[in-house]
């Protein structure tokens, strides 16, 4: 089924030029990237998007880094695209990692992790909603 999904490379991926990488990496799999931006975000929109984890211990440090430079912005389309641009991403937890996907290759830390991919359907609408509203 054809589905849209929010993506956001991060501050971190902005700085060390990983944009075109990332963005190539969507497109292989055939998702369509249908917008796109680039911003920094402020403190409300980052707390906006992380609202699942307010109250958590690594909150105030994923907010700090999320607001601590430029990020790219994207809807994106695709078959089943929620669970195929988490699928290029990798895994949240740097063990569980593998080459090939995104974070795989390209981060070694829990909260620099060069990219960030809704979760569910639920979530990509919520998401899409704050940025692409
Ligand atoms: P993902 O980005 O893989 O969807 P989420 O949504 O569970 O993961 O968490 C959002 C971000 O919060 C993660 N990318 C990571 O940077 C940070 N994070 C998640 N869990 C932890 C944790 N236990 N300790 C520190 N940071 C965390």
């Amino acid at each position: 089924m054809i589905k849209e999904t929010f993506v956001m490379i991060k501050p971190d991926g902005v700085k060390r030029k990983l944009i075109g990488e990332v963005i190539k990496r969507f497109e292989q799999k055939e998702m369509e990237i249908t917008e796109l931006k680039m911003k920094s975000l402020s403190r409300e929109e980052a707390e906006k998007l992380y609202e699942m984890h307010k109250g958590k211990d690594f909150f105030e440090k994923l907010i700090n880094y999320t607001i601590s430079g430029r990020v790219v912005l994207m809807k994106i389309r695709g078959e089943e695209a929620v669970m195929n641009c988490r699928i290029v991403v990798g895994e949240t937890y740097p063990e569980k990692r593998h080459a090939g996907s995104i974070r795989g290759d390209f981060s070694a830390y829990l909260t620099e992790n060069v990219v960030h991919a809704s979760s569910s359907d639920e979530d990509a609408k919520r998401e899409l909603g704050i940025f692409f509203g």
